[in-house]
């Protein structure tokens, strides 16, 4: 691995940055570029090409840099949904989640609820990476959680679920968040669920009690509060079609490869 960022990458940095630049540096959540026909012209161009062209130039595998314990930041903000308010989930989180489960079904061979101490007890990996919100800002932090592909050997995901559905526990203005992504990307070395930031169980505001890592992608890809994950042939017959909560109400892109 090289530490010099790959032209892709600076491209798809220098779009984030300068639409945060147009746009006065009043962001205060993704929604606020969502009345931006322009933006969302500018999304559906990038996405074309964008995935294809990132596996084919830089390869499946390519992992997103790791950086340094020094380079962790104080915190990683809490962005999109700081604390759910559904019912279940404030339950489970008075309970300090003792009673919560992750589901993986679908088009699996051995559908399984997963208790989150199994899932505690599993392998476990860390990482140090960055992460890239859409709306110009990034931290690093240091990830703990268990590899997807571990999961995904458990329960035998059969031939035909070419993605993966991440079903979230927090229901935002337009429906419940949830995001999906494919084969490819859901058996990377990087891609986990992970439990812990900086060595703490995961805090409320970054998706306890446990969210996505999809490093190659951009945050929004990042399910936080991830109660069930379903394995499906395609993802466009799931919730408003666009694969993603932001997706749908905002015409993201579904591949936001960085
Ligand atoms: N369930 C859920 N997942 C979510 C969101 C959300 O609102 N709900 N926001 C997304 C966005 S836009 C970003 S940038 C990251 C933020 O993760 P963080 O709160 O740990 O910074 O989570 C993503 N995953
Ligand atoms: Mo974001």
């Amino acid at each position: 691995m090289t530490d010099a960022p790959s032209p892709l990458i600076l491209s798809r940095r220098a779009l984030v940055g300068s639409l945060a630049v147009a746009s006065g540096g009043l962001l205060s959540g993704c929604d606020a570029l969502n009345a931006n026909q322009g933006w969302r012209d500018t999304l559906r161009l990038a996405e074309k090409g964008n995935m294809a062209l990132q596996r084919a130039l830089l390869g499946s595998d390519r992992l997103a840099r790791e950086y340094s314990a020094r380079d962790i930041g104080r915190s990683v903000p809490a962005n999109g949904t700081r604390a759910p308010t559904d019912a279940d989930y404030l339950r489970q989180a008075a309970t300090e989640f003792s009673d919560w489960t992750l589901t993986i079904d679908g088009l699996v061979e051995r559908p399984t609820r997963f208790a989150l101490g199994q899932i505690r007890a599993m392998p476990r990996q860390t990482q140090i990476t960055r992460h890239d919100c859409v709306e110009g800002w990034s931290a690093i932090g240091k990830w703990t959680g268990v590899n997807l592909a571990h999961l995904l050997d458990k329960v035998k995901v059969k031939d035909g679920a070419r993605y993966l559905v991440f079903h979230c526990a927090d229901t935002l203005r337009a429906g419940p968040y949830y995001e999906s992504i494919d084969m490819t990307d859901a058996r990377h070395p990087q891609t986990m669920m992970a439990w812990a930031l900086n060595d703490e169980l995961l805090p409320i505001g970054n998706g306890a009690p446990l969210r996505l890592r999809v490093e190659r992608q951009l945050g929004y890809k990042h399910a936080k509060y991830v109660r069930r994950i379903e394995a499906v042939a395609d993802y466009r017959l799931s919730y408003g079609g666009g694969g993603g909560y932001w997706e749908d109400a905002a015409g993201y892109e579904w591949y936001a490869g960085i």
